[in-house]
């Protein structure tokens, strides 16, 4: 993904969440709420013609290079653009994807259950002060953690690589569930698209750990 950015379709009708999220929050959250980030991300990039043939990842994971008088819009609008996409991309209709034998290794492994995994990320996400994103991340060295970021800051900057996030900003879950923001939590974690996450852990394996892999589950 590069400049100018588009408006990703979301992979699913807009009413395939309910009742997790309603038909309504996905069409303010996609069509509104992330098209305003592509928007502004563009109109910030405007005239950058270096900056334009980054990708978005490579963006986000140099900031330091962008021009000070953009880099604000370009920290929270492009960090915007990635936090939705990502978000978007790993969901699906409630409970209709479970983690494979692969994924549950890996949650065991570094969560000692699939039940831990989930109160812990459930935990950061209720914990997040105010708007912000709760992620699973793998480090450098291969290890699952999970962390937090405010606002749009994506985990790029620190060098881990994404693995499934949930937006806890209100817009996300306004509509449907107002101040109850645990109630929203709960039912994210009946909507994430497991084959998704373990795709993106796969890819990051092959990337960059080699037969890490193979060697760990034999
Ligand atoms: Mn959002």
């Amino acid at each position: 993904m590069t400049y100018p950015y588009e408006l990703q379709k979301l992979p699913f009708d807009y009413a395939a969440l309910e009742p997790s999220l309603s038909r309504k929050t996905m069409e303010f959250h996609h069509d509104k709420h992330f098209q305003t980030y592509v928007n502004n991300l563009n109109d910030a990039l405007a005239g950058e013609n270096k900056l334009q043939k980054l990708s978005l990842e490579d963006l986000l994971a140099n900031l330091d290079q962008v021009p000070q008088s953009i880099a604000a819009a370009v920290r929270n609008n492009g960090g915007g653009v990635y936090n939705h996409r990502f978000y978007f991309e790993a969901l699906t209709a409630p409970h209709t994807v479970v983690p494979s034998e692969y994924m549950t290794k890996e949650l065991v492994r570094a969560f000692g259950s699939v039940e831990q995994f989930a109160e812990q990320f459930k935990k950061a996400a209720s914990a997040q002060f105010g708007s912000g994103w709760a992620w699973l991340v793998v480090e450098q060295g291969g290890h699952l953690k999970i962390v937090n970021t405010a606002n749009q800051d994506t985990p790029l900057k620190d060098r881990m690589t994404p693995l499934l996030t949930i937006d806890v900003w209100e817009h996300a879950y306004y509509l449907d569930y107002q101040n109850r923001r645990a109630d929203y939590i709960n039912q994210y974690m009946e909507i994430v698209h497991w084959s998704v996450v373990e795709k993106r852990l796969r890819d990051y394996y092959i990337g960059n750990m080699g037969d890490m892999c193979c060697r760990c589950h034999g």
